[in-house]
């Protein structure tokens, strides 16, 4: 970091991975002490503030983040990833859980800031979540600028997906061992389905699962709403969101949390039967702003919860007990999250007993400034 007349600056990029937004930095361009860091990035992202206008924030926690990335001197890791994530009306900064959005974009911003070099048309790199050890091997298309010439990032091509306008170059990101990223197992509780006491009285049948997001599942028929409610509707609903909450508590002690109050996690999700031929349909809390799609490892999880007999989510879903015999050749399946804005398909990678052993998932990334963030002078760094 240099000091510029007032103001500190400091090397990154802007980058939009998935349908997620926020600042990237070399890990070695950042000060090494945590808070430290923390201070800096919430001083660019410019929170808290409802709309982050003293930053770079976008009043919305999908654009009130943070990636830090270096090279991993780990044996077959090539790069360690840190996911930061910021809210808009606090100074909290979370780096516990995972994001598979921010993730996307990790192999573009190390290539363009020079920690990776793009090897052939297609560049493979195995990148390490630092937030919970959760391992990717994540490809970008990286052609020659000319024959025999640079390589680039490409970040044009025909992939769409939803929550994000326009279409770009696909980014291939193949997970394994994904069970269990913040909780300790995949079904912390121990169960399929945990009847949770509302406050009112009133009893929920909840899933709690973790397959790289933690996450309560709820049939939304059980909260009196059909799970197809536009964004705007839940976001208005106070009613719907302190029920939520009200589970969430609760929930996060049985996933073995702890108190959840300040934490991003666990998020929560309502499902109900597909409405547009996919697997199931989904509203996400995350935790408490209603998402305009959903998460990539949130989809992850839920399609692991559809599969499996017993879970509230397999109640709703044509692909309750998907054995062996659905998958295809190579042992794949996709299956169709339905969110707000569209489908997320995943690709859940099984065992010759129907067990999820991995999964892929197709994400677009675009490189969207780059130069030098500058930090507001009453920093204290
Ligand atoms: O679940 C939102 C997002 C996410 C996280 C959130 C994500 C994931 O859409 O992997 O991508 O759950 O806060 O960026």
């Amino acid at each position: 970091m240099t000091a510029r007349h007032s103001q500190l600056r400091i090397q990154g990029m802007l980058m939009r991975g998935g349908s997620s937004r926020g600042p990237f930095f070399r890990a070695e361009d950042l000060p090494s002490d945590p808070a430290e860091r923390n201070r800096v990035l919430i001083n660019v992202l410019g929170s808290p503030h409802p709309l982050q206008v003293d930053g770079i924030g976008g009043g919305h926690p999908l654009t009130s983040k943070a990636g830090i990335v270096s090279v991993s001197d780990e044996e077959g890791i090539d790069l360690d990833f840190i996911f930061a994530q910021m809210t808009p009306d606090s100074d909290s900064v979370q780096t516990t859980a995972n994001c598979g959005n921010m993730l996307a974009a990790v192999v573009p911003f190390a290539i363009e800031s020079g920690l990776l070099t793009a090897n052939d048309d297609w560049t493979t790199a195995v990148v390490k979540s630092l937030n919970t050890g959760l391992i990717s091997r994540i490809t970008v298309r990286t052609p020659e600028a000319s024959p025999g010439g640079e390589r680039y990032v490409a970040y044009a091509g025909d992939v769409r997906i939803a929550g994000v306008p326009g279409t770009g170059s696909g980014i291939e990101i193949r997970f394994v061992d994904t069970a269990g990223s913040v909780a300790d197992s995949m079904m912390p509780s121990g169960n399929l389905i945990d009847e949770i006491t509302l406050d009112s009285g009133q009893v929920v049948e909840t899933t709690l699962i973790d397959n790289g997001q933690p996450l309560v599942l709820i049939r939304a028929t059980d909260l009196g709403r059909t799970g197809y409610e536009a964004v705007a509707d839940l976001s208005a609903d106070e009613e719907l969101k302190n029920q939520l909450e009200d589970i969430r508590l609760k929930a996060g002690r049985l996933m073995g949390l702890g108190d959840v109050t300040g934490r991003s996690y666990p998020k929560m999700t309502l499902v109900a039967a597909p409405a547009g031929g996919g697997t199931i349909c989904t509203r996400s809390f995350i935790p408490h702003r209603v998402h305009e799609s959903i998460g990539v490892l949130a989809a992850l999880t839920v399609a692991t919860a559809a599969r499996l007999t017993g879970t509230v989510a397999a109640t709703v879903s044509p692909a309750d007990g998907a054995d062996a015999t659905a998958v295809d050749d190579g042992g794949t399946q996709i299956l169709t999250i339905e969110h707000p804005s569209g489908g997320f398909d995943v690709a859940l990678e099984c065992d010759s007993a129907g067990q999820t052993t991995g999964a892929g998932i197709t994400r677009t990334a675009r490189l969207l400034m780059s130069g030098e963030f500058h930090l507001h002078s009453q920093t204290d760094l």
